[in-house]
């Protein structure tokens, strides 16, 4: 059925959810305050939510630390809170993706809290990645791997063992060649598809596996957190990426295909290559993986070229179409990636249209249907990101809460008189609310209302096909066109420095900043793109 394969084209939008909405007015966002703004999500147009982490959780890496992968924090709420807002949202024609979180648990999920207690060749240690240390007393990590936030994968206990963990110590890593770890994970997805949940996106996917015997990387895979691309040229890497993974996802997708309506996972999965990345994708594994080129595009045509090309031939290899992500909770978010102030917001609107313009997913991260910066000046006393301790960046500046409304901060995050908020909005954002942009002809969400309502309607732009047209178009210009039914919508973007004349492409639907007439076309200004429509 059609309806099975909603995520083709969909538009996903992220909900961080401690940050989304707080209904209780305890300064962290929960499951009732999504439920609350569910009718918001489905005026801005967006197909699907998905939710970050909202497990039970000591939250040490913002909920990707799990400790009960069938329970909710009671910070966030109750399964009934989840029950009654995935069925609210089914009713306005939301879908729901959950995050799941494989590779590693919380050092206080019941798993590890008994393999400490277990000892050395327990049972209970087989579940996770224990082993000796080197040096004459053991007392070296078993070999060079270092983690992503920074310092050795490895941590001592008592007894001498030592226990692996790719992120955080409180992140210990699951040994995936336990039958009852992918017996546990099996029976996870189908509490979760049981609740009515129609997706998952699978955290770490490229990580559960690690390599025999453990051998060591031989060079320093430091990157202070931003730049795994760097470390992915540098060739595999030990516990990314190995052949072995692919075996999880093909006992997965059974399952996932057992229920009815078109259940869809997604991969947060990092490979070498276009060719290793579509691994992960097709009938018998997952339906997606993130395609994280626009994160690493600077702001030139050259760039955002490149990356389209990139991305639209990974779709060609992987027989499904791309997904694209301009920010999520891990990166700086673009509109401060692309500039200072004004300008960065500007690119930042403008990239938005040529997101949303290419054919596949689009995924939104909350608050970039505003145009939130990244909050760069948060006190280093209130940062939660535990990389930032060891790489001194941090990704708290993208998780601060959303301003909804209102004259005092937090700005409607939380119920009316509430001014808890577990991370302080910059004053700045009493202007960047809901409530402040709703209604207001060129505001950033009503940019967004309007290309999303364009993108559900206009024929050339539900195709999810892999093509699109690169036109003639001038140094520092984009353009390219897509066709159907005789109607070819035209998305032009100036990356120039100077305003463009852009004639013959039709009449524009809709621009990221105000056009001019100019004989027969039209002046698109700098930093801005426009969708033009010809019949
Ligand atoms: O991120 C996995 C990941 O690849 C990170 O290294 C990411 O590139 C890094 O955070 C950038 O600084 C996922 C989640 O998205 C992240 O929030 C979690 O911290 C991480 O897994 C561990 O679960």
């Amino acid at each position: 059925a059609a309806a099975d394969d909603w995520w083709r084209s969909a538009v996903v939008y992220q909900v961080y959810v401690r940050s989304f909405a707080d209904s209780d007015g305890d300064g962290t966002g929960d499951l009732q305050g999504i439920r609350h703004r569910l009718p918001y999500l489905r005026d801005l147009g967006v197909d699907a939510l998905w939710l970050t982490p909202f497990y039970t959780s000591p939250m040490v890496d913002g909920g990707y630390d799990v400790a009960d992968y069938r329970d909710v924090d009671p910070m966030f709420g109750t399964l009934a809170d989840f029950d009654a807002m995935i069925t609210d949202a089914h009713a306005l024609g939301l879908r729901i993706i959950i995050d799941l979180v494989p590779n590693h648990t919380s050092s206080a999920h019941r798993w590890f809290t008994a393999a400490l207690a277990a000892g050395p060749g327990s049972p209970e240690r087989a579940r996770y990645l224990f082993a000796e240390g080197q040096g004459a007393h053991g007392e070296l990590p078993p070999n060079d791997w270092e983690s992503i936030f920074g310092g050795p994968a490895w941590t001592r206990i008592a007894d001498g063992q030592w226990y692996l963990h790719l992120f955080d110590p409180a992140q210990p890593d699951l040994n995936w060649r336990h039958p009852e770890v992918r017996a546990e994970f099996e029976d996870v997805l189908r509490f979760w598809l049981d609740r009515g949940v129609d997706g998952f996106r699978i955290d770490v996917a490229h990580g559960m596996i690690k390599a025999d015997g453990l051998p060591d990387v031989g060079f320093s895979t430091i990157t202070t957190g931003q730049r795994q691309v760097e470390l992915l040229g540098k060739g595999r890497l030990p516990y990314f990426d190995q052949d072995e993974v692919h075996e999880i996802y093909r006992a997965w997708r059974p399952i996932l295909d057992s229920y009815p309506g078109g259940r869809m996972a997604v991969a947060e999965a990092w490979a070498e290559t276009p060719q290793r990345l579509a691994r992960y994708i097709g009938p018998d594994e997952l339906h997606q993986a993130f395609s994280f080129d626009f994160l690493d595009a600077t702001w030139s045509a050259d760039s955002f070229h490149k990356v389209i090309d990139t991305a639209l031939a990974e779709a060609t290899i992987v027989g499904a179409p791309t997904t694209w992500v301009l920010s999520n909770h891990d990166k700086q978010r673009h509109v401060t990636r692309y500039g200072d102030g004004a300008e960065g917001l500007r690119r930042a609107r403008a990239a938005s249209l040529l997101m949303l313009a290419l054919p596949g997913c689009a995924y939104l991260y909350q608050g970039e249907e505003l145009g939130l910066p990244e909050v760069l000046d948060l006190p280093d006393e209130l940062r939660q990101d535990p990389a930032f301790l060891r790489t001194g960046e941090s990704r708290d500046g993208c998780r601060v809460p959303i301003p909804w409304s209102g004259a005092v901060a937090p700005y409607g995050f939380g119920p009316t008189g509430s001014e808890l908020s577990w991370l302080p909005a910059p004053t700045t954002w009493r202007a960047l609310s809901v409530a402040a942009q709703t209604g207001v002809p060129g505001s950033t969400l009503e940019l967004y209302r309007a290309a999303l309502r364009i993108r559900h309607a206009h024929p050339a732009l539900a195709l999810d096909a892999d093509g699109i047209t690169w036109l003639e178009s001038g140094p520092g210009v984009l353009a390219f066109a897509r066709t159907a039914c005789d109607t070819t919508l035209t998305c032009v973007v100036n990356l120039s420095g100077a305003p463009v004349l852009i004639d013959g492409y039709g009449q524009p639907l809709v621009a990221s900043d105000a056009l001019t007439e100019q004989g027969s076309g039209h002046l698109l200004p700098v930093d801005a793109a426009a969708w033009l429509e010809r019949r």
